[in-house]
């Protein structure tokens, strides 16, 4: 297909755009942090996302290139940050499970990390929680030594997939992060709430911190805030933008 034959030629020339979404502290609406996400501005197609990329990625093992280069540029733009003084607490990227199968990713993110002068800790990975299996041995090893070595592990889309309550039995994660479809139906449909504050006291028994994704009004900003769901994402607060823009932001917080 036209993305698997132009993907190097993407990475090259440049196509490949990392974007910021903000995290916010619910208590304060602070910044503590963001996510990275890959765009994909093609000359011919145009702006191409993720959810159409990445799976076509995966399957052409081509997904640990896309990555480590998102991870590269993270670490470029963490050191930019970090040099005018500005204050960022971490940065999350996105892996695939099959970054894992293609490559030993905790010795190719360290060799990052290190030629950056990036510590660990302002690195946070996330791994879709539909990427995993209870039988996978191997991808919850990988999981056991990324954390072992000091960079915390987010479990995204929590909720999204079909064996999410094993899932937190079988892998060590630091944070939840509450799948946005969970809002989906906050204003019409009573049992969200429920629903929300039985996730967000079940994730607190195990000892987990809880992100909530999606967020998009001032209604369920005080909801989430009131059961204790202690960081935020959504186009409430802003939606994912280059880091051009989250410069500015940064300095005024200061
Ligand atoms: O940004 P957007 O909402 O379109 O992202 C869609 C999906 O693609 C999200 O689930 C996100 O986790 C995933 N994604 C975004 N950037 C990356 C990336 O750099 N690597 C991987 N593996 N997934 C990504
Ligand atoms: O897979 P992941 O959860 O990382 O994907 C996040 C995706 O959701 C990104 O593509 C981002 O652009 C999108 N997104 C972020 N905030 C909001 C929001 O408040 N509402 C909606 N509908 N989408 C959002
Ligand atoms: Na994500
Ligand atoms: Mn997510």
């Amino acid at each position: 297909t036209y993305l698997v034959t132009h993907f190097y030629e993407a990475l090259e020339k440049g196509w490949i755009e990392v974007y910021y979404q903000p995290e916010v502290r619910a208590l304060t609406r602070e910044i503590c942090g963001f996510e990275a996400l890959a765009r994909w501005r093609d000359p011919e197609r145009g702006l191409i996302s993720p959810g159409v990329f990445v799976p076509v990625l995966e399957d052409a093992h081509l997904i640990d290139r896309l990555d480590l280069y998102v991870l590269q540029r993270v670490c470029e733009d963490l050191q930019h940050i970090r040099r005018e003084g500005l204050d960022v607490t971490h940065i999350s990227v996105n892996l695939s499970r099959v970054d894992f199968q293609l490559n030993d990713m905790l010795q190719e993110v360290e060799i990052i990390c290190r030629a950056h002068g990036v510590p660990r800790e302002f690195l946070h990975i996330e791994i879709t929680e539909s990427a995993l299996n209870e039988n996978d041995a191997f991808l919850k090893q990988e999981i056991a030594r990324l954390r072992a070595q000091g960079f915390e592990l987010w479990m995204d889309d929590f909720g999204s997939g079909y064996s999410s309550l094993n899932n937190l039995k079988d892998f060590q994660f630091d944070m939840l992060k509450i799948d946005m479809a969970f809002l989906r139906d906050f204003e019409t449909k009573p049992q969200s709430r429920v629903i929300l504050s039985a996730v967000v006291d079940m994730a607190k028994k195990l000892g987990l911190h809880t992100l909530a994704e999606g967020v998009e009004t001032e209604e369920q900003y005080a909801f989430l805030k009131s059961i204790g769901c202690e960081v935020l994402q959504g186009y409430l607060f802003s939606p994912p933008v280059p880091l051009a823009e989250i410069l500015p932001i940064l300095r005024r917080e200061e």
